[in-house]
């Protein structure tokens, strides 16, 4: 009976230290789970050629212009594939596209609110939008010149550096639509957050 107790107590004892160890390493790693996951997740896009990510991004008006639209991005190693649907365009007119981001990995670009318009003008301009989308990262050249629906259909290929890669934090803006009778083909019409659908292999 002794020896059953003592052999209980031990195994309840290693049982704690394993719980216990268990429960600091939870503790240590949590907060963290999500910076580290990014950080494995990069190594991998660097590391192969063959990881796909799919992205979505839904355009909404900016500047009260109509426009709407989707977007996919596939991303195959240091390529991405790019579809875009929008309408609500100024007809017949070459409108400019690009991945807006920041280059600061701590910095994330949003879609600019009203208050963005910091002239008081009523619009906001390409510069204003700036502090909140940032510089243009990638130029979605051609750019498309809308069907006389004010449609564009667009779908091109694009090599991307690696600073670009963390799509999620970057923003799709569209511009160009008649201002006080005069085109404007720089003033942002839609803008859209680009959000991952999945990550390759099955994973969500
Ligand atoms: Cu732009």
């Amino acid at each position: 009976m002794k020896k059953f107790i003592q052999k209980t107590s031990a195994f309840v004892a290693v049982a704690a230290i394993l719980f216990s160890f268990n429960a600091c390493e939870q503790a240590d790693v949590a907060p963290d789970a999500g910076l580290a996951a990014q950080g494995i997740d990069e190594a991998h896009q660097t590391n192969s050629m063959n990881l796909n990510k799919t992205y979505t991004v839904h355009l909404m008006e900016l500047n009260n212009s109509g426009v709407n639209g989707t977007a996919t991005i596939d991303l195959n190693g240091d390529m991405i594939d790019v579809n875009l649907e929008a309408s609500g365009l100024t007809p017949n007119m070459e409108h400019m596209q690009h991945i807006h981001g920041f280059t600061d990995n701590n910095k994330n670009a949003v879609c600019p609110p009203m208050s963005a318009d910091k002239d008081g003008d009523g619009l906001i301009s390409l510069v204003e939008g700036v502090p909140f989308y940032g510089p243009v990262l990638v130029a979605l050249t051609p750019y498309p010149t809308a069907d006389a629906a004010g449609m564009v259909n667009f779908m091109n290929d694009y090599g991307i550096s690696r600073v670009v890669r963390s799509l999620q934090n970057n923003v799709i803006v569209l511009h160009g639509m008649y201002v006080d009778g005069v085109y404007d083909a720089t003033i942002p019409v839609a803008c859209g957050q680009i959000k991952v659908m999945n990550n390759g292999k099955g994973k969500k």
